[in-house]
């Protein structure tokens, strides 16, 4: 991994962990073993290691520029088993009110089964965190850009606040949304960043996956704690093998989905059946500023709010031809949804409110088609709505 530091990302997401292989084969084997031979081997049951998770942990650790990086077998995997790993009964965590909504779930129904209390605030005014630190929190938890709102928070500014208040507490960041080629929290000062890689870093929909990303001494944590002891949630050797497939064109599908999502803001800006557009890179949007600062590009996720009744909106969702009607993210193919109804229904009504998830959003997944042929679509529909 220390012969590849100092290059560029491109090459890092090819090249970085791969071992000299006894046929010289370019591509590494799948090591589908449950077990090892425990005299020789350096590995010994494939719940706390296995070559093929070695491998996507040392690329993944190197594209965030982290320490080091645990596989998980998805992103509930990797958060739960990082947070499970970082509290004890009686601690506090602080958590911005619009996350993923079962992560929202996990922290709001489930995480205080077992004496951890939650506090959810709006983090864009950073002062919500500063004046409720207390010596028992360990952990300030956060999505930026968040699910399904876009809301831009501000890693290098919370980082500050709540290191200076005590260095010891541990801010995650979840970086789903924008991968390691966009945006990478730990050298703005986060300390864990987690990731579903069901999502950009595998790039094509055909798996669950997930990663926690730090300190050498955290990960071993999260590895024989979290992962060994509490969750049980690997990858599996399969999905780590697809998972590098996928990593090596990161960067490539990141541009291409930014280009496509400014393209369809464009256009979605001007169609009489868009009441708001909610994307980074637009000028008005706020935490605009914040996502110049801390992204190199703005995305290929944005979301609408349409105008029409509920059943209105529901009907037109059916009718695309190109992009899908579906949950998840970051696959090739164009995805959208209805937050209110489906990623974030584990949200009541007064939630939904707190975070500004309205009943008209669609959350839109830009995908890498080409472009015409996804403003032909959204044209159509949306046409059905005036
Ligand atoms: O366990 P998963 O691999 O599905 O990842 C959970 C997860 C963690 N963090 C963020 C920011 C996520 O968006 C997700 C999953 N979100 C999908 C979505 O929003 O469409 C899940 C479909 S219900």
């Amino acid at each position: 991994m220390e012969e590849f530091k100092n290059m560029d990302f491109a090459t890092r997401q090819i090249h970085v962990g791969k071992e000299p292989d006894q046929y010289g084969a370019l591509v590494p084997p799948i090591y589908m073993t449950s077990t090892f031979e425990a005299v020789t081997s350096q590995y010994f049951y494939s719940r706390i290691s296995n070559p093929s998770l070695t491998l996507v942990e040392k690329k993944i650790a190197s594209l965030e520029h982290g320490e080091a990086a645990l596989a998980t077998a998805s992103g509930i995997g990797a958060i739960s088993s990082a947070l499970w790993t970082a509290l004890n009964a009686g601690d506090e965590i602080i958590a911005s009110e619009t996350i993923y909504g079962c992560t929202f779930s996990l922290l709001k129904e489930n995480m205080p089964r077992f004496g951890v209390k939650v506090l959810f605030v709006d983090m864009a005014d950073i002062e919500n965190i500063s004046r409720n630190l207390t010596p028992r929190t360990k952990v300030v938890y956060f999505e930026t850009p968040c699910n399904p709102t876009l809301k831009v928070l501000d890693i290098a500014a919370i980082a500050k606040v709540v290191h200076d208040y005590n260095p010891d507490i541990k801010v995650f960041v979840d970086n789903t949304f924008c991968s390691p080629y966009i945006q990478t929290p730990l050298t703005l000062g986060a300390d864990v960043v987690v990731h579903s890689a069901t999502k950009y870093i595998n790039g094509h929909g055909d798996l669950l996956a997930g990663f926690v990303v730090g300190s050498s001494e955290f990960i071993e944590k999260c590895r024989v704690i979290g992962v060994k002891d509490m969750t049980g949630s690997v990858m599996s050797p399969m999905n780590a093998f697809l998972v590098a497939r996928g990593l090596k064109t990161l960067d490539v599908r990141m541009e291409k989905h930014c280009s496509n999502a400014e393209k369809l803001v464009e256009f979605l800006r001007q169609h009489p059946a868009v009441e708001k557009v909610y994307y980074p890179g637009l000028e008005d949007f706020p935490g605009h500023e914040i996502a110049k600062k801390q992204m190199s590009r703005f995305g290929g996720m944005l979301a609408i709010d349409l105008k029409g009744s509920r059943e209105q909106i529901g009907e037109a969702l059916q009718k695309f031809e190109v992009c899908t009607l579906a949950v998840s993210l970051g696959d090739a193919e164009t995805l959208v949804e209805h937050p209110a109804t489906m990623t974030h229904s584990t949200y009541s009504a007064e939630d939904l409110k707190a975070a500004g998830i309205s009943e008209g959003m669609v959350r839109i997944s830009v995908g890498l088609e080409g472009i015409d042929d996804l403003i032909e679509d959204f044209r159509r529909v949306l046409d059905t709505l005036v």
